[in-house]
């Protein structure tokens, strides 16, 4: 298949840990939902993290807890629920603060996900210093969200778009990086972990490289902060993006962290209550960096739960979470690999997050995910918004299998049993 890498002759073998292993079966007894069954009786067996993560009790419970005892608009009442509620939000960003490294709960914007912490910056930043001819980088991995923003921004102050290649077993080529850096870019945009084929991508050492060129990083981090320990002080980027709902937190979580100078500098992204310090008719005095990016009402228990999954990720460890999916997903490649006529793609276990995207010879995979679920096991089939990799890779879609700190490696001979059901049915 053209521009895939099949990874069976891969050599899987992972180091020996370094860390305490992790038991992700006493784990999953914190999630409530993995006890439950399917409309057809089977247990479920969720493998599409990487869409979104399951959440733990206590995440749940920190939910439940705002609204049934101290349900208040946040930064407004003067009252004990309403202190209560803006206590337990600015709590809840100093606990992210400490999750990613950030030196100062200041630098983190709260915000409803990665999608939206990117145009912020795209908005913000962009339309302030990316103008006429001026490049900005990317690369040939990105999903959507760090590529439209990038897209429409060029089109309104007529700047240029460059993408880092991908090898065929998808690495980044930073040897075309070396060459693209000389256009003097304002800005290089990559993700830290593919969602597609979980390629781990060298922050540190592209961060260098664009610094040395005179150009900010914004880094993608929605497929990393669940998976590994991200410390944005030693990455060094600038910006550094997240969604809450796939590292254990609730839906419409989410976080940009950005240098305090860079924020300071930043125009408002939103504009109304919350974000403003005075008010005229004609003219206002913008709030003090994080809040003058919070526009309006925030959704406060949604941060309240984020704050609760990164003390739960903490208290576990981010070392044991990523020697956890990475003996899983080196487990995976090699079962998976039994399938007959299967292909799969991405590099090897110990460059990738717990990704594990592939494809049954002859099937669609939307074929493929919907036999799959008579078994009750979940994947993801398509693009995963990631259209322009597919089409580097020569593919249409691919089915996607994705792991958390949850995942066993029952769950994954639940998926190669039910790939054999599929293989049956359709003679692959
Ligand atoms: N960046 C990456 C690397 C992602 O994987 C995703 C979502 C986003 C940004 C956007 O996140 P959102 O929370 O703002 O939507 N990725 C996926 C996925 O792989 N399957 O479903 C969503």
């Amino acid at each position: 298949m053209a521009g895939a890498v099949d990874l069976r002759r891969a050599d899987t073998g992972v180091p020996a840990p370094v860390v305490a292993a992790l038991d992700p079966h006493a784990i999953r007894a914190d999630f409530p939902i993995l006890s439950t069954r399917t409309s057809s009786g089977h247990p479920l067996v969720y493998l599409d993290s990487a869409a979104t993560s399951q959440k733990p009790r206590v995440v749940i419970d920190a939910v439940d807890d705002f609204y049934r005892t101290y349900n208040a608009n946040v930064h407004r009442g003067i009252y004990e629920i309403g202190e209560r509620a803006t206590a337990a939000y600015e709590a809840a960003r100093a606990s992210v603060a400490r999750f990613i490294g950030a030196p100062d709960p200041h630098e983190i914007v709260f915000t409803r996900n990665a999608t939206e912490a990117i145009n912020l910056v795209a908005y913000s930043w962009g339309r302030r210093n990316v103008g006429r001819g001026d490049a900005i980088v990317l690369t040939e991995m990105e999903h959507h969200a760090n590529l439209v923003p990038w897209q429409i921004l060029v089109q309104d102050v007529d700047g240029d778009l460059e993408f880092i290649p991908i090898t065929d077993d998808g690495i980044l080529r930073l040897d075309v990086f070396e060459v693209l850096l000389r256009l003097r870019p304002k800005l290089v945009a990559f993700t830290h972990v593919s969602n597609t084929l979980g390629t781990i991508d060298p922050v540190r050492e592209m961060v260098d490289m664009a610094h040395a060129a005179g150009a900010l990083v914004l880094v993608d981090g929605a497929q990393a902060v669940p998976h590994l320990k991200v410390d944005v002080a030693e990455l060094g980027a600038d910006f550094y993006v997240f969604s809450g709902h796939k590292v254990l937190g609730p839906m419409g979580s989410g976080a940009l962290w950005a240098r305090r100078e860079l924020l300071e500098a930043m125009p408002p992204f939103l504009a109304g209550g919350e974000m403003i310090r005075e008010v005229h008719l004609r003219r206002s005095e913008y709030n003090e960096i994080p809040w003058k990016f919070e526009a309006g009402t925030p959704d406060a228990a949604a941060a309240v739960g984020l704050g609760a999954a990164a003390e739960y990720l903490m208290a576990i460890g981010m070392d044991r979470v990523r020697a956890h999916e990475r003996d899983l997903t080196a487990y995976a490649l090699d079962r998976l690999a039994t399938v007959p006529g299967i292909a799969l793609y991405g590099p090897a276990a110990e460059l990738r997050s717990g990704v594990v995207p592939f494809n049954l010879a002859g099937v669609h995979p939307h074929d493929v995910a919907q036999v799959l679920d008579r078994s009750g096991v979940c994947v993801r089939a398509g693009h995963h918004c990631t259209m322009p990799l597919h089409e580097r890779l020569g593919l249409a879609a691919t089915a996607r299998a994705s792991f958390n700190v949850y995942s066993t490696r029952e769950d994954v001979d639940a998926l190669v049993d039910a790939l054999g059901e599929v293989v049956r049915i359709f003679g692959a």
